[in-house]
Formats: C-alpha cells, sequence, structure tokens
C-alpha cells in the first residue's frame, strides 16, 4: 500500500460526509461494499438527529450491500433515496413504510444514467480495496459494481482498505468504462473470457480523501440447502436445456449461462452441472454464487464472468488459499458491462432468473409482493432477460405453504413482458411459450406449471374471459383480493362474476 495517502479512522472520514450529500458506494451485493465508513455515517447520522439537525444522504450503490451498510443507514433513518436493488430486511421494511425512497432501475443502466446527470451530483464515493497504488490504481475486492464511475464523478474518494482481502486478488478484475455516446464504441467482448480494460480503477491520487485501514470479513449468509422443489425445478430446468440441445436449438458446445441471484438459481446451476449432457459451460452473469466455484471444482464450469463474488465466507477462504487455480478462470467486471445488453445479445445468453408471480400468459413479476409491496427489485433481470438468446424463469408453483398460487390470471405488478419471456419452469414442469398465441400460451402455462390445487380455478378464468388475450377485467385480481381477504387464494370464487 502507498504511504501517501491519509489515513483516518472510520469516523474521523464520515466528518466530511455532510447532510444532504449523494454517496456512490464500492461492491454488489455485500461482495465488495465497505463496512467501516457506513457505519460511521450512520453513527453520525444519529448524533446530528440527536441534536435536532436533519441528516440525510443519497446512497448509490451496485445492488444489494451488507448490512454494515444499507442496514445501519435505515436504522439510522439517514436514506434521503436509495437505488439500484437492495435485500435487506430493515431497507425494505423502510422502503415499504416510506421512509426510505427508493428507486428501483436496471442495473445496467445505473453507472451511464450517474454520468447522463439524471440523478444528481456524486459527492463522495466509498470503495473498500483490496490495494491502492500512488498512483491511484485501486485493486476492488469482491465485487466491482458502479465503482469505476462513482470514483470518476465523485468529488472526493474514500478508501476502505480491508486487509481481510489478499492484495493478490489482483488480475480478477476487468475494468472498462464506455464512452458516453455520441462517441461511444463497441464493447470487444466476444467471448466471456475476453479482456478488454484494465486490472484496477485509475483515479487521481489527488480526489483521495482518505485511506481507512480495516480488517472485516464478507457479510451476507450462505444459501438455503437444497429442498425437494427446489432440487425438481433444477432438474427441469437441466433436462429441458438437454432437450433443446437434442433439437439442434442450443449448440452443442452449448452457450453461457446467466444466473440470476437466490437460493433457487444456485439450486438450478447445481442441477445443470450434475447432468452431464451438459457440456462443460461458462458462465456470463452478474453474481457468482457458491454454486459456480463449485461446478469449478469439478470441472463442470470452464470461465465465470460476472460483477461480484457473491460467496460464503468458506468459499471465499477456499477462493484465497487456491488463488492459482481460480485466478484465470473467474473475471470480475463493472456491472455495466457484466450486465450490457449488447454483450448479453452477442454472446447468446441462455438466462435463468426466478419470479415472485407468473401469469397465465407469461407475464412476469419479479419485484412487488401482492402488487404494491417492493421485496427487492428488479436487479439484472430485466438486463439479461430482454436480450437473451433463451430467457427462461423459474418459480416454485406455490408460495406460503400453497396459500398463494405463483401463476395468477393477471400479474400485480409487471417487470418482464410476455415479449421478453420464452419458458416458464416451476416444480411441475415446463411451458415453452416460443410462438405461442396468448390463448396457447395460457393453455401450457396451466396444464404443465400450476399447482394441481389450481389448475381448474384457472381453467375455469380462461372460460370467464374474452378477447385475444382471454382476460376478464372485473376479475383479474380476484386471487389476489381473495388471499388479502381471507389469507388464502384457494378460496376464489367465480361466480359473483358470471353475468
Ligand atoms: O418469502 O421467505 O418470507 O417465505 O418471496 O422467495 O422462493 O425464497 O425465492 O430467494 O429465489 O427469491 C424473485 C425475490 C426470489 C429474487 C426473488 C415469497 C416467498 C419468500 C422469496 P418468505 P424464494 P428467492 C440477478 C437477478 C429479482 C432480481 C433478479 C429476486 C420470498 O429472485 O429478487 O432476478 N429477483 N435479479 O414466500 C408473495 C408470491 C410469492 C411470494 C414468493 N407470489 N407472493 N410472496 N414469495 N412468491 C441478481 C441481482 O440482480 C443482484
Amino acid at each position: 500500500m502507498s504511504k501517501k495517502f491519509t489515513i483516518m479512522t472510520a469516523d474521523e472520514a464520515a466528518v466530511y460526509v455532510n447532510n444532504d450529500d449523494n454517496v456512490g458506494f464500492s461492491g454488489f451485493t455485500a461482495a465488495g461494499c465497505p463496512k467501516a465508513v457506513p457505519a460511521a455515517i450512520a453513527r453520525r447520522a444519529e448524533a446530528e438527529h440527536a441534536k435536532n439537525n436533519p441528516f440525510k444522504i443519497g446512497i448509490f450503490t451496485g445492488a444489494s450491500t451488507g448490512d454494515s451498510l444499507d442496514g445501519n443507514l435505515v436504522r439510522a433513518h439517514a436514506i434521503k433515496f436509495r437505488t439500484p436493488y437492495q435485500s435487506n430486511e430493515d431497507m425494505r421494511n423502510a422502503i415499504n413504510t416510506g421512509d426510505a425512497p427508493y428507486f428501483d432501475m436496471h442495473l445496467s443502466h445505473l453507472a451511464q444514467t450517474l454520468r447522463y446527470g439524471y440523478l444528481g451530483k456524486v459527492n463522495y464515493a466509498v470503495i473498500e480495496a483490496a490495494d491502492i497504488t500512488d498512483d491511484g490504481e485501486i485493486i476492488p475486492t469482491t465485487g466491482v459494481g458502479i465503482s469505476p464511475t462513482v470514483c470518476q464523478l465523485a468529488d472526493k474518494i474514500i478508501i476502505e482498505l480491508n486487509h481481510w482481502h489478499p492484495r493478490e486478488i489482483c488480475g480478477m478484475h476487468d475494468i472498462y468504462v464506455p464512452l458516453d455516446p455520441p462517441n461511444r464504441q463497441a464493447i470487444p467482448i466476444y467471448h466471456p473470457s475476453d479482456r478488454v480494460g484494465t486490472p484496477y480503477i485509475k483515479v487521481d491520487p489527488s480526489k483521495i480523501l482518505a485511506v481507512v485501514e480495516t480488517n472485516l470479513e464478507n457479510e451476507g449468509g450462505g444459501f438455503a440447502p437444497v429442498d425437494e422443489i427446489t432440487a425438481k425445478i433444477g432438474d427441469n430446468v437441466a433436462n429441458f436445456l438437454v432437450s433443446e440441445i437434442k433439437a439442434g436449438r442450443i449448440p452443442a458446445s452449448f452457450l453461457p449461462v446467466q444466473s440470476g441471484v437466490g437460493n433457487i438459481a444456485n439450486a438450478v446451476l447445481g442441477s445443470m452441472g450434475a447432468n452431464k449432457n451438459i457440456p462443460i459451460f461458462e458462465i456470463y452473469t452478474e453474481v457468482i454464487q457458491d454454486s459456480v466455484i463449485e461446478l469449478m471444482k469439478t470441472n463442470r464450469v470452464e470461465f465465470a464472468s460476472g460483477c461480484s463474488l457473491t460467496v460464503s465466507n468458506p468459499v471465499i477462504t477456499d477462493i484465497y488459499a487456491n488463488l492459482n487455480f481460480f485466478k484465470d478462470k473467474i473475471l470480475m467486471r463493472p456491472q455495466e458491462i457484466s450486465n450490457n445488453p449488447e454483450v448479453i445479445r452477442r454472446l447468446g445468453l441462455i438466462t435463468i432468473n426466478t419470479a415472485l408471480e407468473a401469469d397465465i400468459f407469461g407475464n412476469i413479476n419479479s419485484t412487488h409482493v401482492l402488487g404494491t409491496k417492493m421485496m427487492n427489485g428488479i436487479g439484472g433481470s430485466g438486463d439479461f432477460t430482454r436480450n437473451a438468446y433463451l430467457s427462461i424463469f423459474t418459480a416454485p408453483s406455490v408460495a406460503k405453504g400453497g396459500k398463494i398460487s405463483a401463476f395468477v390470471p393477471m400479474v400485480s405488478h409487471m417487470d418482464h413482458s410476455e415479449h421478453s419471456v420464452s419458458i416458464i419452469i416451476s416444480e411441475q414442469g415446463v411451458a415453452d411459450l416460443r410462438g405461442k398465441s396468448p390463448v396457447q400460451r395460457a393453455q401450457t402455462i396451466i396444464e404443465n406449471c400450476v399447482h394441481p390445487d389450481y389448475k381448474q380455478l384457472l381453467w375455469d378464468y380462461l372460460k370467464l374471459s374474452k378477447g385475444y388475450t382471454p382476460q376478464n377485467l372485473y376479475a383479474c385480481f380476484a386471487f389476489h383480493q381473495t388471499f388479502m381477504e381471507t389469507g388464502d387464494m384457494h378460496s376464489v370464487d367465480w361466480r359473483k362474476f358470471v353475468k
């Protein structure tokens, strides 16, 4: 580490951040996020509030963060606004009560949207680093997110130099920031492992306000063990992909895979790895999860390009102990590149994301519980789905012990329209929507994906409905209304809608 920069404690650095400032943080998911400085900013907010002074900041992050960041700041009532994806329970509650104004946006859009000036000024960038040189070359840790752009835009940069991460991680990042229109060039990535940038984020050293030294392990838990339902979904995905290879619709050499975040996504990749009829594959995604690392060790995944290493602490410890094995198999990029529509379309990705609910016509709700409550956010699911070679959504057919059907007449909020969704897979089976009319889509979804408890109810709904896309605007939210009134969608009663 350079001796050139001013070393401060987190509390000393936090003093520079003022009420109404906008702060851009490094990382993507809890991986790569600063921890000590956000906690210190939260303490500063609490101290100012105790003196009856206002103290709220605008927060730009890569995606979700660790509890030290979102959790501490939201509990200190210090959020002026927050974007993009989040998954912290306290943040989610504050968003839903209105305490934390939240703007949900596609992850690939954020960095350029900041550069275009749509979201205001970036006063500070707070960046977790594994190393920094005198020349201002910052080596990120396990997540890149929007770090290069917030470093570029911020007036001042605070580095959280976390010695828990080895500086030998250098070489696992590829930092490239596109020029803005009208000067943007093609991004020359033709293969998931292509490098187009530098292994570091280059900043003007005079912008570095302080270096705060820490030794803090990664935040964020592991994954729920695969259960019967997630295993079945995983097997259905893997078998479907094998049938697509056999039918010649996916090349025999296979295509790079993007897999979303969470327990289902982790289980799906596990099943794909276990199915030897799928060739060794590559990943071009945003979040590299535990299952990918396991598949690298068993030689089922040969390369993974992502935005973060969102792995549990035992797994990151294993990676650090075996850097020689992993270093040429993993590349972390800014989310503007990991989720870039141009690159996704060119590489021909098979994208696999999870729906909260889907309607029988193929529209997907990834974000809103019962149409009103924010869950996490759209994340990168839109970036990948809209530009995929083959876009797949997975969902268990029911939620909350069967009281909610994931398949409804009309989604209560739409993130991905029928035009972008090719395949829907539940533990019940596979609905192939390609080339089908709305009625045909409804038939294949009800027949193949819906839980047996809800099949007849949805067939009956279709009989009540009219039009090219047969809907009944009086009845289309009756599943949701019934759940709100009785706590169970089963008791929906169509008789009152029969005219
Ligand atoms: O809640 O735990 O309280 O019971 O929703 O559901 O089944 O645990 O699924 O962890 O895979 O998350 C869509 C949220 C799925 C996630 C979502 C309830 C259910 C449970 C979670 P409980 P599961 P997962 C790249 C891709 C959007 C962003 C994205 C997500 C909880 O995948 O945020 O795709 N996706 N990014 O009980 C009411 C329904 C429900 C429901 C499930 N229909 N109504 N509640 N639940 N279905 C990654 C990034 O962008 C970083």
